[in-house]
Order: structure tokens, then sequence, then C-alpha cells
């Protein structure tokens, strides 16, 4: 198959040469070589600073949710398809069901009862639970409670199916490093047994009981960070403690939170001090009454769920209200504030690891660049 020569115009815009019939016939030779010139491209390939192709965008609960009870009762969930899950497309990447470019969202149910089969891939993943709880997540093995508030990690590689072992349908947040693992044409993925095996249902993980005590490491297995954090599941009584803490202490005159009125955690590995995936960022905000945050940009994107309140939230150009279990996208550069009237709870994941490790990163709050 011949591929199709890309189409380079010959333009009066400035920088480039003046327009003439031999410059149309080399053109058209550098067509049909396959070549491309760097001074027709150079606006689009680097540009003074990031313009990323996603879109803001917001996607709400209240849709989302009675879209995702269709699919529990038309779409069966086994092997071949392996998860009833269904990504946010954001509108400026092509119909590709990517929230951004490098990371993947979506809303995942599963109706009582019911079995998700075991797989593993290269990719990362997590779950974030907004509301409801009776669904097991097993993991190499280890049942993992998945309740309200609760941020679940799958790392990559590991196997892992899940279970609702309840009588209620259950609906949740996935987040994990598709598109990016996509791209770089990295990605290997495996089928496990149909059925999860364990079908116990303890409330706390094997990994919480040996790494989610503050502070406090196994010694056998200090000395050797992972990439990945251990702890299958961050609670949110501990999410919830260590934000009521953080404004607790502002109201003392202490140091700790973000911003006036903003208090904020990132979801760590233990055994690295870092992120909990090396794609992925997680962390939860919480917003005080009256609170309007600094305008932000950072490098890379960023995708954000309402837990529990609501705000007004402006990124770039666009402004939207949103409440409980809705989701909004800030794509890489774009700024972002969020102004709340009665409070506001927020999960946010991210892509910036990536940034961080390649020393990509960049942050600008109103005037002060880091
Ligand atoms: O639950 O294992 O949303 O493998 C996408 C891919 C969920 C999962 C997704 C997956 C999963
Ligand atoms: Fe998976």
């Amino acid at each position: 198959m011949t591929p199709t020569p890309v189409r380079i115009a010959a333009t009066d815009a400035p920088g480039q040469p003046e327009r003439t019939p031999e410059l149309d016939a080399l053109y058209c030779d550098f067509e049909s070589e396959l070549l491309v010139p760097l001074w027709t491209e150079i606006g689009d390939l680097m540009p003074t600073q990031p313009h990323s192709k996603a879109l803001p965008h917001t996607w709400r609960w209240r849709n989302l949710l009675p879209l995702a009870q269709r699919a529990g009762d038309l779409v069966p969930v086994g092997r071949g398809g392996e998860r009833r899950a269904i990504a946010l497309a954001n509108p400026g990447l092509g119909g590709q069901p990517y929230v951004t470019p490098t990371l993947w969202a979506a809303i995942q149910y599963l109706g009582p009862r019911e079995d998700a089969p075991v797989h593993r891939h290269t990719q990362h993943a997590f779950r974030f639970v907004v509301e409801g709880e009776g669904v097991w997540t097993v993991v190499d093995g280890d049942p993992v409670a998945m309740r309200r508030g609760d941020f679940l990690l799958t790392p990559g590689w590991h196997f892992h199916g899940h279970h609702n072992q309840s009588d209620a349908p259950m609906a949740w947040l996935d987040g994990l490093d598709i598109p990016f693992a996509h791209y770089t044409e990295s990605t290997f993925f495996e089928f496990g047994p149909d059925e999860v095996e364990d079908r116990g249902t303890p409330h706390l993980s094997r990994s919480e009981r040996l790494w989610a005590h503050p502070g406090l490491s196994p010694v056998s297995a200090t000395g050797t960070p992972t990439p990945s954090s251990p702890i299958a599941a961050y609670r949110w009584e501990h999410t919830d403690r260590a934000l009521n803490d953080q404004l607790a202490l502002e109201e003392e005159g202490h140091p700790g939170v973000l911003e006036p009125g903003h208090a904020a955690v990132r979801f760590t590995n233990p055994t690295t001090g870092g992120d909990v995936m090396p794609t992925i960022r997680a962390e939860f905000h919480r917003m005080r009454r009256g609170v309007t945050t600094a305008a932000r940009r950072e490098v890379g994107s960023s995708v954000y769920q309402v837990f529990e309140g609501s705000g007004t939230v402006r990124v770039g150009e666009s402004e939207w209200m949103v409440t409980h279990g809705d989701l909004f996208v800030v794509p890489s550069w774009q700024p972002f504030t969020l102004a709340t009237d009665d409070g506001v709870d927020l999960f946010r994941f991210s892509d910036t690891p990536l940034f961080d490790r390649l020393h990509q990163s960049r942050i600008h709050v109103e005037g002060i660049r880091k």
C-alpha cells in the first residue's frame, strides 16, 4: 500500500518563502518523498506554551448513572469484553475513549451478585467510589472492599477481578493510563481465571493490614522501594480526618493548608513518599464555604470528581456549576479556579508523575511560577 503523502500548503504567512510554481513543485516533490519541512509546521509543533487538543468539559453524574444502569440491563459482563465500563470521551480528542490525551476515566457498573473476570495488564488502574458499596475487587488474590469515599489501586500487571457480593448494583469511577500506554505501544494483557477465586469479604484487605498503619512499614519489606504503592485501599475515614485536621489547624493559626480555606492531601506510596503509581497522581481537596481558589495552570491534565457539596468551576473560557458525582477535565496549561458557596469535597487525578519524571512539570499560580 502506498502511504498517502502529507499535504504541504504553500502560504503567504510570515516567515514563508514567496509562492512560485517552483516552490509548489518543491513541496510536491517533498510529499512524494514523504518529507515535511519544519518551517510550515513550527507553530503547531513548537508552540510558545502547551495547547491541549483536549477541551474543558463536564459530565453530569445524574446523566451518567442512568446510562450505566441501562447498560446493566442490556449488556452482560464476562470474558472478552471484560468490564461494563463506559469511558468519558473528551470532545477535543476525535471520538477516542480518552478523557485527556494520557488518561482514561470510566464509570463501571456491576449488578447484584455479578462478577467481572480476572485479568491483568500493564496499564495502571485505580477506582474511586463516589457512592455505594458491596463490591470486592480482588487484587492478586487479596479481596479489597469498595466503599464510599475509598480510593483503590490496581497497579500494572496485578491480576484483578471484581465481584458484587450484595443485592444492590454498584457504580464507581475507574481511572487508568490507557491512552498513554497506547501511544507508547508498550502494553501487555493476560486473562486470569474466569471466576474470582477468593470470594471472602473481609473488612480490610491483607495489603492494608500490612501497610496501612500511619507511619509504620513492615521491617521485612523496608529498604526496597516499589514503583507503585503496596496499599490497595485508602479508606475514606483516613482521608476525611486528614482534611478536617488541616482545616482545624488553620483555624488554630497553624500552617498546613494549600491556600486559605483549602485543604488538600495527596495519596502516596509509603515505600517512596512519591505518587501512588508511576503514571497517575491522586489527591483529595476540601474547600470551606465561601472559598475561591487562586487561578492555577499546570503542565499535564487532570480530572476531578465532586464527592460532596457544589461549586462553580472555571477552566479556560468554560464555566460550570458542579455537584455530587459530576466530573470535569482540566487540560494541560488551562487556568483553573473553583468557587464554592457551601463548601466542596473533590477527588482529583492527573498524569503529573510523567512530567515530574521527565523534568517537564511547571505550575503557575496567580503570579508565582514554581
Ligand atoms: O476494572 O479492570 O475502566 O481493565 C478499563 C479497563 C476498568 C478493570 C476499566 C479495565 C478495568
Ligand atoms: Fe483491568
